[in-house]
């Protein structure tokens, strides 16, 4: 039986331009999960948009640059960093056509802020931006150590994986604001900061702010995301 197929949206690199690409990271925890995974790049071609929908079953929307912040109504500000309108376009009409079919999403970094902004919630352009202080997101420490804690809430996919709380890795400068339509917060840090999501109704729509991508190999939990996510694409 042939292995199901998870399509990992791709990124651009603004400075190499010809290069669509996902980080290894994303494609050995989908392989490790029993999965296959599959870069999509970057299209507005709607056939071709369509036949990823086709062809993939499962979605993971992988972490990388700002979201331009026209899509959540807001003008840039300085410390927004480096924006690409081409790959949001892409990773949008990627997004809603993928939620539309219920096949199972799981939304990294970027990937969990991207879904947010889809369904029509809003992020701070930097943390610096939060009223109150917060801890360092965007940690400086060895790529394989963990930044801070977060705690989940009761009743969600990460609380069954995780328990209360967990150590997570850090890389974000910016996070979820105001959710989106029928999002629930399933994780905070403890500065109040969103760390994940989960959609109420969607059968598997969940969006993680940390990289637990990066953490496979030492973390079993961090593993467990992945093991349930492709559960969740088996069960199809
Ligand atoms: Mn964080």
């Amino acid at each position: 039986m042939r292995r199901k197929t998870i399509g990992l949206s791709a990124n651009i690199n603004n400075d190499n331009p010809i290069a669509d690409y996902a980080n290894v990271a994303y494609c050995s925890a989908v392989i490790k999960a029993s999965g296959t995974p599959l870069i999509l790049p970057v299209t507005k071609n709607d056939d071709v948009l369509n036949d990823y929908i086709d062809i993939c079953d499962g979605f993971i929307f992988t972490g990388g640059k700002d979201i331009t912040p026209l899509f959540y109504g807001e003008e840039t500000r300085p410390l927004c960093s480096n924006t690409s309108t081409n790959l949001d376009e892409y990773q949008i009409a990627l997004f809603k056509k993928a939620f539309a079919t219920q096949k199972p999403i799981l939304g990294i970094c970027r990937g969990m802020q991207l879904m947010n902004v889809v369904l029509g919630g809003t992020l701070y352009q930097d943390l610096s931006e939060h009223d109150q202080k917060v801890l360092k997101h965007v940690q400086s420490c060895d790529p394989l150590d963990t930044a801070h804690e977060v705690h989940f809430e009761n009743g969600s996919v990460l609380f069954d994986i995780f328990g209360e709380k967990a150590m997570v890795n850090s890389t974000h400068h910016q996070a979820v604001k105001m959710p989106g339509k029928d999002l629930m917060i399933s994780a905070r840090a403890n500065d109040g900061i969103i760390e994940a999501v989960e959609h109420r109704d969607h059968p598997f729509c969940v969006g993680v702010q940390w990289h637990p991508e990066k953490l496979v190999d030492v973390d079993e939990k961090m593993f467990s995301i992945f093991k349930i996510f492709m559960d969740k694409v088996n069960d199809l």
